[in-house]
Parts: structure tokens; sequence; C-alpha cells
């Protein structure tokens, strides 16, 4: 998947295309290189565990669901069937419960070719507009974390558009570039959805406000500067918006502004299907690091391998 990008990854830079053609180049800020911790292992996957010190992270993170309902954890046209576990053979992935198992599908819009690519942070309420027409969607997304004081990627889009706001979107397939959430929305959904922005998204102030109290249980997380070091490629992360799990490393990712991409895969995304496959088992999050050829589950753990990897 990592092929699909639009830039050329050096060892010493980062080459970040925008759509009027031109390059920027970021200087790597440390030139050791990248390596897992020491000792490190990528623990088995628990699911729906919480590691007893993550669980007011995971409380806080879960509020959102109250505020947004269903918004993200659905993609588009989704339905779902109750089925007999026997009906569903081995390979196929399928959430189960007590014999049962639920036969889930989507009705999905033409796929683009290369990520989208988006700058943004994690706790802004427009920002996260637009990751949760992403989420409906089931788009690949690369995004560049634009902390307060980040030193990468907020000076991009100022140079890349012309002012200091976000979130900023690149289509690397059709070269358009825009500003504002809910225009952005407007031309993801016609580009990759049915046309149609979900009700939820459209509904002015009140999708707005609703954003930030989404976010009320993780006041601060996802908005500052860590100091890091800059990969020379971008991670991957397998995860959703509405997962409260995958909330908590996605913080982190901005704040150490580490570009990635995200695979994004809701409920009904055919995507699980793909991770199944890969790696034998279906659980979000899940970190791949082409930099230290890591993989691995687990939130806490993997919050614990980002900052103990590229926090400076
Ligand atoms: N202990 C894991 C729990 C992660 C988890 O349970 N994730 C859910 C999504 S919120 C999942 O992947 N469930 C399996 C499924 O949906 O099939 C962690 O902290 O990462």
């Amino acid at each position: 998947m990592a092929g699909m990008l639009n830039y050329t990854a050096a060892p010493a830079f980062w080459a970040v295309s925008a759509s009027n053609g031109r390059v920027f180049r970021v200087k790597l800020s440390a030139n050791t290189p990248l390596s897992p911790p020491p000792n490190f292992k990528a623990p088995p996957p628990k699911p729906f565990s919480i590691r007893p010190d993550s669980v007011f992270d995971i409380m806080g993170a879960s509020l959102a669901l109250l505020f947004r309902l269903t918004t993200s954890v659905l993609v588009s046209g989704y339905s779902v069937n109750v089925v007999p576990a026997s009906e569903i053979p081995p390979d196929q992935y399928a959430l189960g419960f007590a014999g049962f198992k639920l036969k889930e599908s989507s009705k999905l819009g033409p796929r683009p070719d290369k990520p989208i690519e988006i700058y943004e942070y994690e706790s802004c309420p427009f920002c996260r507009k637009v990751r949760e027409i992403v989420a409906v969607l089931d788009l690949d997304v690369l995004y560049y974390p634009c902390p307060r004081n980040g030193p990468n990627f907020r000076p991009k889009v100022s140079q890349m558009g012309g002012k200091q706001l976000l979130p900023y979107m690149v289509d690397p397939n059709t070269g358009v570039s825009m500003y504002e959430s809910d225009d952005i929305i407007k031309y993801l959904v016609g580009k990759y959805g049915d046309g149609n922005v979900p009700l939820l998204l459209s509904l002015g102030l009140l999708t707005t406000l609703t954003e930030g109290f989404a976010m009320i249980g993780r006041i601060g997380k996802g908005s500052l500067y860590t100091p890091s070091k800059l990969p020379p490629k971008p991670l991957e992360i397998w995860a959703y918006e509405a997962s409260p799990f995958c909330k908590v490393v996605r913080e982190v990712l901005v704040e150490l502004e580490l570009p990635h991409i995200l695979h994004s895969c809701a409920r009904g995304s055919p995507k699980r299907q793909i991770l199944y496959e890969r790696v034998g088992h279906f659980q979000v999050p899940y970190l791949e690091d082409p930099n230290t050829g890591v993989g691995m589950f687990e939130s806490a753990e993997i919050v614990d391998y980002l900052k103990a990897t590229y926090a400076l």
C-alpha cells in the first residue's frame, strides 16, 4: 500500500508534492537509523480488553459515541445479517459472539488510486468532521499532522494554499486542493461517495458543536507538538475514527508529528478482510512501521512504542 504514495521518499528528505506541482523538501531532524526499542516484542492481540493504566484514556475517548452516535462507526451503505458462525468460512473476517457471526457489507463509491492527503490535527472539531467522512467513505488517507508549534507541516500548508488554516486537503488523483471542512466533505462525497453528505455531518453549527463535545474526554490531547524524529517513510495505521482504542494512538501520532497512512476500516469496510488475510487476525488499531519493520496490535503498547521510537 505504501507504493501508492505520490512522493518519493529519499533517505535524507521528505518530498511533499503539492497540487500545483511544487515539491517541498523537509529535512530529517535526526540521522540516527531508526530501530525498535531494546527487547521489543509485539504483544498478542487482546480484543476489547483495556490495559489497566489506560482505562481513563479509553473511557474519555469513548465519550465521542454519545455526541456523534454511529457517524464514523459504519461505512457508507452498511448492512448486517446475524448468521450462525458455521456459515462463515474460517478464511473470512467476521465479528463473532455466542455461536453467531455478523455478515456485514457496504456500498462504496469509486476508489481513489492514491491516498488523499490531509493536513490537520486531532483536537480540531473541523478536522474531526473530515475524519468522519473519511471513515464513512472508507478512504485511505496520508495524514500530515499539524500540531500547534509543529515545525514541518503547518508551514507547508501556508506555502501551498496561501494561509494557515486547517484542515487542508490535497487530492493527488485530481490535482484539487482546498481548505474548509464543509467544502472538503462535499468534494469527497461527490468524488468517492454517492454525492450525499450524511445527515450528522450536514447540521451546520450543531455538527461543529457536537464534534467539539465529542473530544471533551480528551481535552488537550493530540494538539501540541512533542519534539520527535521525522521518519523517512510514513507509518501505516489500520484504524477508524470512532474507535476509542484507535483514538489514543492517533493523538500520539499527531503530537509526534508523524506522517501516517490511515487505512480506514470502520464496520463494513472490505479492508477488514485485507488485514485479516495479511496478519491472520482483525483488530484495530494495527500499526505497521516500515522504518523499523514493526507490525503490532494493542493501543497502549503502540503508544509506548511510538514514544520510545520517535520522541526526542
Ligand atoms: N486491547 C485492544 C483492544 C482493541 C479492540 O478491541 N478494537 C476493536 C475495535 S474498537 C476491534 O478491533 N474489534 C474487533 C472487530 O471489530 O472485529 C487495544 O487496546 O488495542
